[in-house]
């Protein structure tokens, strides 16, 4: 089915320390992105860079957080952006580091609400990024967006999360990096943890499709975040954050191609692509490449198992 894909720009760097994300929406633009989803049949509209929201006055913030006043002005801009693209087609936002999802995934929170529906979060990630502005040790915010997302105490000074996931609506899919204060945090919600142990053992597909169904029986929104630190850095180097032992090429794509059959997903963030730490823009076009998977395409059309 065709959509109206809306690309939002989200040049965002502020959630860590390493210049460089900013860059990521050009990359994507100049490694095609809105041409291989028109080459797919969908409508694209290039509603160009987000700005970033006034910067808000912060009460004593944390010395230890970098950037807060910065990320909380993107997350109110980003949220308005996403929840005005959802009411008009299918927003595929270009980070930027993942702090974006601070913004975008309370976008998608508030529009579902707006029309009755549960969103349901797939975060594709070797990071579980679910510290609060509390127990990241690192101060970087985009290690939180999960934590906010799920209504967590400990984001003085955020907007409050419209409509927080209940936990059985967060799927972590990919992970091998957890903090011991995520981890313990973890361990007291009932979120879906699908990490590289039981990717290695079950497969990309059995725990997708289990997901996919509890989607699909709730007559669900679903938002994926995917970051480039899902795949391994062998094939994906341009990001901060490298942690080996990630997807690879395939498994990404089947994890795409998933999704595009479920028919269930609603935005799409990419994120923490690092153009400058790219090797000849290898990274930005395999994110196009599965961003193109995500939306439909395929070698053969033939009918799949399961869904479609
Ligand atoms: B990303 C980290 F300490 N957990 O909090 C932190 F390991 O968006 C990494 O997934 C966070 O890339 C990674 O800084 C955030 C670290
Ligand atoms: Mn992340
Ligand atoms: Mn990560
Ligand atoms: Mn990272």
């Amino acid at each position: 089915m065709p959509k109206t894909c809306i690309l939002i720009g989200a040049p965002i760097d502020s959630g860590q320390r390493r210049p460089g994300c900013l860059m990521g929406p050009a990359a994507y633009r100049v490694a095609g992105l809105g041409r291989a989803l028109t080459d797919l049949g969908h409508a694209v509209e290039d509603r160009g860079d987000v700005a970033p929201g006034p910067l808000p006055a912060v009460a004593a913030p944390d010395p230890r957080l970098h950037a807060l006043p910065e990320t909380i002005g993107w997350t109110i801009a980003l949220k308005e952006a996403v929840e005005d693209a959802l009411g008009r087609g299918f927003p595929i936002v270009m980070g930027g580091d993942h702090s974006l999802a601070l913004g975008t995934v309370a976008g998608a929170a508030a529009h579902a609400a707006a029309v009755g529906r549960p969103l349901f979060l797939l975060w594709l990630d070797a990071h579980s990024d679910f510290h609060t502005l509390q127990t990241t040790t690192s101060g970087n915010l985009h290690g939180v967006p999960v934590a906010y997302a799920a209504g967590r105490d400990g984001f003085d000074g955020f907007p409050p999360f419209p409509a927080p996931l209940p936990p059985e609506r967060i799927c972590l899919f990919g992970i091998r990096s957890v903090d011991p204060e995520e981890h313990a945090a973890l361990l007291l919600h009932d979120i879906s943890i699908i990490d590289m142990r039981v990717i290695d053992e079950f497969g990309i597909c059995a725990p997708m499709r289990e997901f996919l169904e509890k989607v699909r029986a709730a007559n669900g929104m679903l938002h994926v975040s995917l970051d480039v630190d899902f795949v391994d850095p062998a094939h994906a180097p341009a990001v901060g954050t490298t942690v080996p032992g990630g997807a690879t090429v395939r498994e990404a794509h089947l994890v795409m191609e998933l999704l595009h059959e479920s028919g269930l997903v609603t935005s799409l963030d990419l994120v923490e692509l690092n153009p400058f730490l790219d090797e000849r823009g290898r990274t930005a076009r395999l994110m196009v490449e599965l961003a193109a998977s995500i939306m439909g395409r395929k070698v053969f059309d033939r009918p799949t198992r399961g869904f479609g």
